[in-house]
């Protein structure tokens, strides 16, 4: 089992395995052990006790204080009626209808996606998740939906929390039957970073309405419409939510900040996506720019205007978000998206427990279960209390948002960015040169993946001391980025105001730009010979699911095959073991089947061996194992 370790240890906690380490270590797969569970989870334990988690400080694992978890039977569960219980009765028709029927406004909670991704950098685990889900579906039975899904937490599950995001679904799934999923779904970018062929999409949205989805948002990264078309028909195919969203950016009640981006812009857009068919309008605000005034009139515009119910989407980066949603409400907004309060605010979701109050009283309530929300809040508090190494800095209101306009879950990444090229000290003048980047662009739409480009390009400008001057000027010295070379060549697709041609020059250095649909263009994916690729790499049977993660994440979705190979099902494990190992003498308990418990207690870490590994010495369920691990310090 040594070499084993080696490699098993090596890939996982720096994420620099190569194939070629393999091709010039054959040898390593001469003992290939066939190792049992059990084995697999102390060799992770084992590791992460020696060497701490990646990006965690290590430490002593922190206890904070246990929340009495209510039990909800699985006869209350089967007993919950809810919006989930509609769509199976009426369809997606019969929901966006019934929708529009109701007085009072109802809830979209995203403490399961969007708030982790910007409060914690998208790392909250399905172990959290589910350990609240049965009394999420009890407490938030009232709400229109779930986001749980998409996004960032499809690659961030593989990538970072070595889990896999299928079982995500299903599994909460079955914990909360009666309240509609949500996901965000970036259109023909689906959850990655660049543009998939179309039947890569088609396949994607077939699987994720298999596994559990109702609610797709849609939307494109520069409101290109044409790029939502191949997703919003096969979420119609799939016979779930098609809620096509409309990314908000500039300010409509300020003409001089542009004269594209205003009331009639948004109206148009609405029109269209209706005239698709999509169920519902989402309004995506992901910098939280929409400012009240605004808002009331963007909503009272479109609710005459359109037929469709409407879902509000913001981030309370300024500390306006309750304010916008008190306007949207009386305009008569149908859905907004709010967090449970403990993991609302800043960068997130507004919270969904302060609108209650904010509201009572008012012509119009919110229909929720305030005491339920409370609960929820407080389980929330203490388990974001283990993540704390993944808060971003962002302490109180950032009225500058309006200024640079960088969504919610881009600040604390870039900021990480900026800290690790060594401009942690210039994060200020990289704010900056972001606004300044979106001009020199056009004046774009700023979201996943748009936002990524102007951010690297900030970045790059800011490293190496240029202006919009110089960068046409010396550009055709330059290597720019890759992810701007791509957003020039037209791979992402067609900004608004189109592309700043000059700029487009001296970036493409002859290469033509296209103008289509990258979709159109872009080769359809042989399913079957990837499928026989990739079982040729993977141990058991490759499922749908497993196939079009690969499709769309290869190396990501590699590397999490080779870390379950070696330490099995990591998401069975609690977090503080999961991010900070065991301390000594210390005992817990994995449940890693119906009925099948590990009880592990770690005796002791031994000394290192010239060959830098370590003895660590458990019991498992009562017998004497060891594993052996290399310690990286
Ligand atoms: C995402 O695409 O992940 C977003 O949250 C965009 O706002
Ligand atoms: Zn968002």
């Amino acid at each position: 089992p040594f070499l084993f370790n080696v490699v098993n240890h090596e890939k996982f906690a720096k994420g620099t395995y190569t194939t070629k380490f393999l091709e010039n270590n054959p040898e390593l797969f001469d003992i290939t052990p066939s190792r049992d569970r059990g084995t697999k989870t102390l060799q992770y334990i084992g590791n992460i006790s020696v060497n701490g988690f990646p990006s965690v400080e290590k430490r002593e694992k922190p206890h904070f204080e246990k929340f009495k978890l209510q039990e909800v039977t699985n006869e209350e569960l089967s007993a919950l009626s809810g919006t989930k219980q509609i769509l199976e009765q009426h369809g997606p028709e019969g929901v966006s209808k019934w929708l529009k029927e109701q007085d009072e406004v109802l809830l979209t909670d995203t403490t399961f996606r969007d708030a982790h991704q910007s409060l914690l950098a998208t790392r909250m685990r399905t172990y959290d998740m589910l350990q609240i889900a049965p009394e999420t579906a009890k407490h938030l039975n009232d709400a229109f939906s779930l986001e749980m899904w998409g996004g960032a937490t499809f690659d961030v599950a593989y990538n970072f929390l070595k889990e896999n995001p299928w079982e995500r679904l299903t599994r909460l799934r079955k914990k909360i039957p009666n309240v509609l999923f949500q996901m965000l779904l970036r259109a023909s970018n689906a959850v990655g970073y660049k543009n998939y062929p179309d039947n890569v999409i088609e396949k994607f949205v077939k699987e994720s309405a298999e596994a559990g989805i109702d609610v797709f948002r849609i939307f494109d990264s520069l409101n290109w419409l044409d790029q939502m078309k191949v997703a919003n028909e096969a979420v119609q195919k799939s016979g779930k939510i098609s809620e096509g969203a409309i990314c908000y950016t500039g300010d409509i009640l300020n003409p001089e900040r542009s004269s594209v981006y205003t009331l009639d812009y948004y109206i148009n857009l609405a029109k269209e996506l209706q005239s698709e068919g999509v169920h519902i309008l989402g309004i995506k605000d992901m910098a939280g720019l929409l400012k009240p005034k605004a808002a009331y009139e963007l909503i009272s515009e479109l609710k005459t205007q359109i037929d469709i119910p409407i879902h509000l989407h913001t981030h309370d980066t300024s500390g306006n978000g309750l304010l916008v949603y008190q306007s949207a409400i009386r305009a008569g907004v149908d859905v907004i998206d709010t967090a449970v309060a403990s993991m609302s605010g800043t960068t997130s979701q507004p919270s969904a427990n302060s609108l209650y109050y904010a509201l009572s009283g008012n012509e119009r309530d919110v229909r929720t279960n305030i005491d339920g929300l409370e609960r929820l809040s407080q389980y929330w508090d203490t388990v974001r209390n283990y993540y704390s190494d993944f808060e971003s800095d962002i302490r109180s209101p950032h009225t500058e948002i309006y200024q640079h306009e960088m969504p919610g879950g881009q600040y604390s990444n870039l900021s990480q960015q900026a800290k690790s090229l060594g401009l942690g000290e210039r994060f200020n003048e990289v704010k900056d040169m972001y606004k300044r980047v979106n001009l020199l662009f056009g004046d774009i739409v700023k979201v996943t993946p748009s936002s990524k480009v102007v951010g690297d390009m900030a970045l790059y400008m800011v490293q190496n001391d240029l202006d919009e001057e110089s960068v046409i000027k010396r550009g055709h010295t330059l290597d720019f980025p890759e992810s701007v070379v791509s957003f020039f060549k037209g791979e992402i697709g067609q900004p608004v105001n189109g592309f700043n041609k000059e700029l487009q020059k001296v970036i493409l250095k002859g290469i033509e730009p296209i103008e289509k649909r990258p979709g159109e263009l872009l080769e359809p994916v042989d399913f079957e010979e990837l499928r026989e690729t990739l079982q040729e790499k993977q141990q058991g049977e490759v499922t749908e699911q497993d196939l079009i993660s690969y499709a769309i994440y290869p190396k990501v979705y590699e590397q999490y095959i080779k870390t379950y190979e070696s330490f099995g099902n990591l998401s069975l494990l609690d977090t503080p073991t999961f991010l900070f190992g065991m301390a000594k003498n210390e005992t817990v308990e994995i449940t890693i089947d119906k009925g099948k418990i590990l009880i592990v207690k770690l005796l002791s870490i031994g000394h290192v061996y010239e060959d830098g590994h370590r003895w660590v010495y458990f019991e498992l369920n009562g017998q004497p194992r060891k594993v052996y691990v290399k310690d990286e310090h």
